[in-house]
């Protein structure tokens, strides 16, 4: 039986009905309705906003909260193909996914009170309300014990000020789950576009990630009402403990990456003639293309584990910072690779290297950089945390 080039192991025979059907369908709109639009995306430097309705009705949006808060109830493997698939077109897609699911609805879900989820999860989960996550400050993104945007009690609401940076879907959101320091540690809040005071700033200029939007937000004497605290966590381990999910998420997303690059870069050099032969002929070509595939099917194999000790909740967050480190480098290199495969051609958004090797700069760095997941490790290896 002919082996599947771009699944080498047969990773696909480990798969469950409802997975393989999960990752056929987001395979299927990310050809029919990612695909055909992304470059030109990139090139203007736009989020595709029509796809939301549709990622949506899939059930791609917080696809593993319970079917009653509207969720799609589906497993951690699912969620992480659904990465997988979505981020074979775009790591923008992927991200949109990952911040609506992982970063917002979860937190709700997990740390939020009954009227929180009943409020907010069935609208997100139909796109109607999209959300971002803010943590990240300009002064230190990887230090975020040292945030300095606060929240105060003021009477019986808390009132909000700082700002956040680097925020995925800022200026698309309708809330924005709003990490602060108040006298009791850091807590978690719910901030609504319209409240007086918040507000969000594109940033421009990106060369990475085009195709999604990335904004500053802004607190200036927000006024939450008590019922916008997500009363059920407190201190880092919320926000952390929303990465971890994000951050397991990512782990597979870019092994679509790699995948569309590998693709781009075989087709290419099966076609490409130089010196009276396919550029696929050439022993160093096959070389770069064969560890290529390598690097896909053990990056394949860790998230699959990965996923499946999550759904037996043995999942630890030193496992996921391994997979991430490993697997957004892997892609990287191989979108690089395939660049270079392309020759000129290949600096060009017509081809997808590129385009994915530009985006992987920003994997790389968010949901914790490759250097704080390789210190995570060290410090379960040695029981020094080097921080
Ligand atoms: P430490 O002070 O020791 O721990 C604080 C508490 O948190 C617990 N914890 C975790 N819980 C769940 N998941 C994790 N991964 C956790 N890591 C730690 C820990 O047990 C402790 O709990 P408790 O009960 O004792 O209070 O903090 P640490 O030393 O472990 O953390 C240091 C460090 C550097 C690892 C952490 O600060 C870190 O991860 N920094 C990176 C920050 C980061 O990743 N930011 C990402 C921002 S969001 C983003 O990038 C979105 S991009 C989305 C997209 O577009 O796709
Ligand atoms: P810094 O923390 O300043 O790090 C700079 C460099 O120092 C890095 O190379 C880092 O690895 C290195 N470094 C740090 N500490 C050490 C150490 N102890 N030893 C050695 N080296 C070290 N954040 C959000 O909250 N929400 C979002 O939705 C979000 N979306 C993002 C989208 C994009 C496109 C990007 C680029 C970022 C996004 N982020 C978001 C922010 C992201 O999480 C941060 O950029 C990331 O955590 C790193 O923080 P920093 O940029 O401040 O870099």
């Amino acid at each position: 039986m002919a082996l599947n080039p771009y699944d080498l192991y047969d990773i696909r025979s480990l798969l469950s009905e409802e997975e393989c059907a999960v990752q056929d369908a987001v395979a299927r709109f990310t050809d029919e309705r990612v695909l055909p639009i992304i470059g030109e995306c990139f090139d203007r430097g736009e989020f595709p906003m029509q796809l939301i309705p549709e990622m949506a009705a899939m059930g791609l949006l917080g696809s593993s909260i319970p079917t009653e808060y509207g969720g799609a109830g589906l497993n951690s493997v699912s969620y992480g193909l659904i990465c997988q698939e979505l981020e074979r077109g775009d790591s923008g897609i992927r991200s949109f996914a990952s911040v609506q699911s992982s970063l917002c609805m979860y937190p709700i879900y997990s740390y939020g009170s009954e009227d929180q989820r009943r409020r907010w999860l069935p609208d997100m989960a139909a796109g109607k309300v999209i959300g971002c996550f803010g943590l990240t400050e300009a002064h230190g993104g990887s230090d975020p014990a040292s945030m300095k945007t606060n929240a105060r009690r003021d009477g019986g609401d808390w009132l909000l000020n700082g700002s956040k940076m680097w925020i995925t879907n800022g200026n698309l959101a309708n809330i924005a789950i709003v990490w602060a320091l108040t006298d009791d540690g850091i807590n978690g809040f719910i901030v609504e576009k319209d409240m007086p005071g918040f507000s969000a700033q594109l940033i421009h200029r990106k060369m990475s990630l085009r195709a999604s939007v990335t904004s500053a937000l802004f607190f200036d004497n927000v006024r939450l009402p008590e019922c916008n605290r997500l009363p059920n966590v407190k201190g880092l381990k919320g926000p952390l403990g929303c990465l971890t999910q994000a951050r397991y998420g990512i782990t597979w997303g870019p092994i679509g990456a790699a995948i569309a690059c590998l693709k781009e870069a075989v087709d290419y050099s099966k076609s490409r003639i130089l010196f009276n032969r396919p550029l696929a002929a050439n022993q160093a070509v096959q070389l770069k293309l064969a560890d290529m595939s390598r690097r896909i099917t053990l990056a394949q194999l860790l998230s699959l584990q990965l996923g499946r000790l999550k759904d037996a909740g043995q999942m630890q967050p030193t496992q996921v910072s391994l997979a991430k480190w490993n697997n957004v480098r892997m892609a990287l290199e191989i979108a690089r690779e395939a660049r270079d495969i392309l020759g000129g051609a290949g600096i060009t958004t017509e081809y997808c290297p590129i385009r994915h090797a530009l985006n992987l700069e920003s994997v790389v760095t968010y949901e914790g950089t490759e250097t704080v997941h390789q210190l995570v490790v060290g410090r379960e290896l040695t029981g020094i945390n080097a921080f």
